[in-house]
């Protein structure tokens, strides 16, 4: 695309303890460290990247409707556990109409029946997970890919 890309991550609840527990399942990284990463490549690649992570399913879907008129083009997002719980999420993403990557840092068709379900994978251009803190990166390269048609 010919205008700077400005993408956005947003990263759902207790995705602020990566790091300090369920280093098994989730890696000895911490989210600011992944974070610092994703900026890095966004410099690399010369794009804009905002990140909010939050705890409270409102913020999320507030931050989603303000991402529809503050120029961002894209949404790379881990939900966490909203991933199988939260409709108001979806509708959301769907009310702005913004192209979006899901990403999880781990593979939950490999886990829990309750994890079997996602409300965003339908929806999204597509799912990266399995892949620990690098599918932050690879979801940003999608949508970049995505973006640039
Ligand atoms: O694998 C992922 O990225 C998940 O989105 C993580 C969610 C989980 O509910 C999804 O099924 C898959 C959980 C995030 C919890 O993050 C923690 C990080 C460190 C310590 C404890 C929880």
């Amino acid at each position: 695309m010919a205008v700077v890309a400005r993408l956005l991550i947003l990263n759902g609840p207790n995705l602020n303890l990566l790091g300090q527990r369920e280093q098994a399942i989730y890696g000895s990284k911490t989210l600011d460290e992944i974070m610092l990463e994703c900026q890095q490549f966004a410099g690399t690649c010369e794009f804009e990247l905002g990140h909010l992570q939050t705890n409270a399913e409102h913020e999320l879907v507030e931050r989603i409707h303000t991402a529809a008129s503050d120029g961002t083009h894209g949404v790379v997002f881990n939900p966490a556990a909203f991933t199988h719980t939260s409709i108001a999420l979806r509708d959301a993403l769907l009310a702005v109409g913004l192209p979006f990557v899901e990403v999880h840092l781990s593979q939950p068709l490999g886990r829990e029946a309750f994890r079997q379900h996602s409300y965003f994978s339908d929806i999204a251009i597509g799912t990266i997970a399995g892949f620990g803190p690098d599918g932050y990166v690879l979801g940003l390269q999608a949508l970049i890919n995505y973006l640039d048609g």
